[in-house]
């Protein structure tokens, strides 16, 4: 038998590829010497700096899955997982600001739009020149998006949107909105438009006093007769299928993302309970301390193995969406477990911002809602298994 590795039990670095390596190590890099020494201050002050969509964007990690004659990276699924890893290691605030970008707003341009909508936006959503947001979410439509109000009125040479989207990441510094509307010209059917900043009726106002993701911003998008030309109009996509399409990837990322948080709260209670000494021995020699970190270990190495596969299966076109909602919903659920025993394992450190741990736990009570809640997803692993729905 051979030696085991604490931290990759399972050897998963040993299933990736040379490329894929190299893709998460130059993710690591970029993620530990720019991003994990700025985390706690914008946290702190509720800050998002814009120019690290820039600085993301230099490094390809914003559209590393698509191809590169739009700018992107033409990588995997498991690369771009991967990279969701690293950058999530640091904060969930600044993976949900690159997966945005890349799977909800970079996704359904390169996937439902024109070869010019292509042309127009993707370079500059993948070199970060330009920053993107995806307005799904309603004040009265959050786990229900089939009850969203916001309307596109057929116009003269286009259309004119009315409604207000809720709770959308980076829509504040946005300069590219993908916004879901009930279109009457398609029979009332959801139609993605991609509209652009400083269009006549649309602003976006920022979402105060997050206590979660506080270093990215959210805001809403408030829709007030905005009139765009038939060139906005996402034209390959109808339903909620357009919107899900993209989820499907979003959440894929966040399963590996949560992974890289849980990680980050894993070696910090583990190193913590080496350095700390109670009733003369060091915390890590207590049976309670260790049972923690064998489930820490044991949860994120099923976890990722199980990511891995999925990316595996999304990568040979083999993926189901209810695949993504498990590993999305369970990835979730456990990541949140490790952060709150981290933190308690930090004792009374553990809720200063200077050990990290409980902002990880605050970030992952938003992770755990957007994207589909833990319950919708196990709501929708029940219609898989029983063929009832269950929603309404
Ligand atoms: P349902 O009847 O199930 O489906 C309606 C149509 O959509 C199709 N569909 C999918 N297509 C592709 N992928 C999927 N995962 C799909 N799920 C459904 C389906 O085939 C059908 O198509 P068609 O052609 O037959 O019409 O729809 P429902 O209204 O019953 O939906 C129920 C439910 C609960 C599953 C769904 O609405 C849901 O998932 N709710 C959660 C909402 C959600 O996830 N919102 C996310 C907002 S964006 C966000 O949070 C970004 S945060 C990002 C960040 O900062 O990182
Ligand atoms: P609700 O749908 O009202 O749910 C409230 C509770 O009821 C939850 O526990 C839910 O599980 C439960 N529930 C709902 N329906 C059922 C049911 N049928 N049976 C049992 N329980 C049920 N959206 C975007 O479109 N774009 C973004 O960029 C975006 N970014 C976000 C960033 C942040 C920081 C946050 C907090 C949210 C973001 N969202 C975004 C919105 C997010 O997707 C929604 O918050 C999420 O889908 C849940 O919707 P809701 O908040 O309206 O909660």
């Amino acid at each position: 038998l051979s030696s085991f590795d604490w931290a990759d039990p399972l050897r998963m670095d040993a299933q990736l590829t040379e490329d894929e390596r190299m893709m998460a190590e130059s993710a690591r890099s970029y993620a530990q010497a720019k991003l994990q020494t700025r985390v706690t201050d914008a946290y702190l002050t509720e800050t998002t700096d814009p120019s690290i969509f820039r600085e993301m964007g230099e490094m390809g990690l914003l559209g590393v899955t698509i191809p590169e004659q739009y700018g992107g990276l033409g990588g995997s699924y498991v690369a771009y997982g991967l990279v969701a890893r690293e950058i999530e290691r640091v904060d969930s605030g600044y993976r949900s600001m690159m997966s945005v970008q890349s799977s909800l707003v970079m996704y359904p341009i390169y996937a439902y739009g024109t070869e010019e909508q292509r042309q127009k936006y993707l370079p500059k959503l993948a070199s970060g020149e330009w920053i993107g947001c995806f307005g799904l979410t309603e004040p009265d439509a959050g786990s229900d998006p089939a009850g969203m109000n916001t309307r596109a009125e057929k116009i003269d040479g286009g259309y004119r949107l009315t409604g207000s989207k809720m709770w959308i990441s980076n829509a504040p510094i946005a300069d590219v909105f993908v916004v879901w509307a009930k279109s009457d010209a398609h029979g009332g059917k959801i139609k993605g438009f991609v509209l652009d900043k400083g269009t006549k009726g649309l602003s976006a106002p920022k979402v105060d006093n997050k206590l979660s993701l506080r270093a990215s911003i959210t805001g809403e998008i408030v829709l007030d007769g905005v009139e765009v030309g038939e060139d906005a109009l996402l034209p390959n996509v109808a339903g909620l299928k357009g919107p899900f399409g993209c989820l499907n990837r979003a959440r894929y990322g966040i399963a590996w993302g949560v992974m890289g948080s849980a990680e980050f709260c894993w070696h910090a209670a583990r190193q913590y309970g080496l350095d700390r000494t109670q009733f003369g021995k060091p915390l890590a020699q207590t049976q309670l301390f260790q049972k923690k970190l064998a489930d820490m270990q044991t949860e994120i190495t099923l976890g990722l193995q199980a990511a891995l596969q999925v990316g595996r299966l999304m990568d040979t076109a083999q993926a189901a969406p209810e695949m993504i909602s498990l590993i999305k919903r369970n990835n979730c659920g456990k990541a949140l477990d490790v952060a709150r025993n981290a933190r308690d394992m930090h004792g009374g450190n553990g809720i200063s911002a200077e050990f990290g741990v409980i902002r990880h736990m605050v970030n992952l009570e938003t992770v755990n809602t957007y994207e589909g809640t833990h319950d919708i997803h196990a709501l929708i692993l029940g219609r898989a298994q029983t063929g009832l729905q269950a929603f309404f």
